[in-house]
């Protein structure tokens, strides 16, 4: 304990405008968390004041991030902040280091009112990338947007903020610290954890570990690559996978968490994570897998680097659930999928008689359907797959779940897939991505295009290109009321929906940090056995055509063509 009492100042502070938290938390330029003068400290008081104090004084939070650069320095501001705020006890990754899972998880575990999270996730990172603020509530998820938004509303406001300029905290060495502060009755503590360790003995718990390791290290067993893309899920991978279900060492590659990613754009897709489609190519490897920056994504891949999309991996999930003992004892309660996801999910849930919810994209309105104990498995298009083991989605989880589908059926990830095809039919996916297009044009698109469709005679219009039409059922600005309390989110993206089922969808993305990006999302369900093997892109060549021209995205951002394809 430090001998004399730590100063608690109130410095004044002048407000920033920009600061409203956007799918997944606030991410902006590292430069301007370096360089405009207290954003980071309003916005951190601003998740503080938006706690009552009673629950504030004397509480548990939790914090942690994915190593990107700034982490730490972000760390040390946040400690003398939650201790000047009243926070008690903060529970801390060992050298500021926790994904995103384990957050939720630690939060879950400490009784915490919430935790903060110092991660921009799949964007890059380094003095010239991304970094984000993210901040979860009691139940170990992103906080609703009725919290985000009170939490905006405070930083455009805020006039001071309170700090305890001389606590230090060590980061390295797991323990507890503790630190007398003036005017304080009890000592402010800092637990440093090995956050590994508590997301390792719950995944423990949830899946078959024996069975697993049979798989991946018995006599049969098969053989495995996964990229932990130089973010903080690298440890947990090598301790899991590596030394405690027995894969080779070198199956798990760029695990060490870097700054700046090596450079690398730490998303899990087959544009970002192509070095590790190309490691795939020769069939040495049976199943592959790549997360993101901050652990919570996962891309699925088998030999020779057949794809997985997202929205066929929660529903093979939900189709095979029964092979992850975690459900066999806790039933299955729902599932759920963001709106743009594919409706694969949807044709598991009616065979097998289970509520499907559909949700705007961003995690956060998972966690009332769990809550209330509507919801067991969820996914998203964005490479996201969880359950409600916890609040967030779970990349290293849903590996679990893909090889303990894998341990039980005997069978390859293309033969998994293909048998779902034939039993369930194939939703044909794809998303197109605009990255970085000019703010005012992607915004004017999208009124213009939300006039188009909601105008009457729009409903019935025929589309034809080629051999084939499509004929509008119906058109709308997505919108979700919540069923567990009612709150309303408008403007969750533009649906074309038509006849025959295939939908065209356009958002704007909430993640990006610098421009906008439009996110086209095109969904096509086939069940003619004979034709579930086609290529998405030659299958969906149609429906994007329609989109294009409707929207007149080319001419209006002066893009002739997507940055990503998925
Ligand atoms: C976040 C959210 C996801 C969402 C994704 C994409 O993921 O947690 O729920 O699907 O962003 O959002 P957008 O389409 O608005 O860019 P992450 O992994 O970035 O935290």
């Amino acid at each position: 304990m430090e001998d004399s009492p730590l100063q608690v100042l109130t410095l004044p502070t002048a407000p920033y405008p920009d600061q409203r938290p956007g799918t997944s938390g606030l991410r902006k330029k590292v430069f301007v968390f370096q360089t405009k003068r207290n954003y980071l400290h309003n916005f951190i008081q601003s998740i503080f004041s938006s706690i009552d104090l009673r629950v504030r004084q004397g509480s548990t939070m939790v914090l942690g991030g994915d190593g990107r650069y700034f982490n730490t320095a972000a760390i040390q501001v946040i400690v003398q902040m939650a201790a000047a705020n009243g926070v008690g006890r903060l529970v801390i990754g060992q050298n500021g280091l926790m994904s995103t899972p384990a957050v939720s998880c630690v939060i879950r575990k400490s009784k915490a009112i919430g935790g903060i999270l110092l991660t921009a996730s799949h964007n890059p990172g380094g003095p010239d990338g991304d970094f984000g603020i993210k901040f979860n509530i009691a139940n170990g998820g992103p906080a609703p947007e009725a919290v985000t938004e009170k939490i905006f509303q405070i930083s455009r406001t805020i006039e001071e903020f309170a700090i305890c300029p001389e606590l230090r905290v060590d980061l390295n060495t797991v323990g507890k610290q503790t630190f007398d502060l003036e005017n304080k009755f009890k000592p402010f503590t800092v637990e440093i954890v090995d956050s590994v360790e508590s997301y390792a003995n719950m995944l423990r718990n949830i899946f078959d570990f024996a069975a697993l390791k049979e798989l991946l290290s018995g006599e049969n067993h098969i053989q495995i690559r996964l990229d932990a893309m130089n973010g903080v899920v690298g440890p947990y991978v090598k301790k899991i996978l590596c030394e405690e279900l027995g894969s080779p060492a070198n199956s798990a590659i760029n695990c060490v968490p870097q700054e700046d990613f090596g450079g690398q754009h730490p998303d899990p897709n087959l544009t970002y994570a192509s070095d590790l489609v190309e490691s795939m190519k020769n069939g040495q490897y049976d199943f592959g897998a790549a997360f993101d920056g901050d652990g919570d994504r996962n891309m699925i891949l088998g030999k020779h680097g057949f794809f997985v999309s997202p929205s066929d991996s929660v529903a093979v999930i939900a189709a095979n659930i029964f092979c992850i003992p975690y459900f066999q004892h806790m039933g299955v309660r729902g599932f759920a999928r963001s709106m743009p996801t594919s409706a694969a999910l949807d044709n598991v849930a009616r065979a097998t008689k289970i509520q499907l919810y559909e949700t705007p994209t961003g995690w956060k309105f998972f966690g009332n359907l769990m809550d209330a104990g509507h919801l067991s498995l969820c996914g998203e298009e964005s490479f996201g797959t969880g359950s409600d083991h916890i609040r967030e989605k779970d990349g290293l989880w849903a590996v679990l779940a893909w090889l303990s589908i894998l341990a039980t059926n005997k069978k390859s990830v293309e033969e998994v897939m293909v048998e779902h095809w034939k039993t369930y039919g194939r939703n044909y996916y794809t998303r197109y991505d605009y990255e970085e297009v000019d703010i005012d044009a992607a915004v004017e698109m999208m009124l213009e295009l939300e006039m188009i469709i909601s105008d009457k005679a729009f409903v019935g219009q025929m589309f034809t290109v080629g051999e084939r039409t499509f004929q509008v059922e119906r058109a709308d600005n997505f919108e979700y009321s919540d069923p567990v309390d009612g709150s309303i989110s408008r403007n969750q993206g533009l649906r074309i929906m038509f006849k025959d089922g295939s939908r065209i969808i356009f958002r704007l993305s909430g993640t990006g940090s610098s421009g906008a990006t439009i996110r086209l999302y095109i969904d096509s369900y086939e069940n003619d056995v004979n034709k579930i093997l086609q290529d998405p892109q030659v299958k969906l060549s149609e429906l994007v055509t329609i989109a294009l021209k409707l929207s007149q995205l080319h001419e209006r951002t002066g893009r002739n063509s997507p940055t990503v394809i998925t």
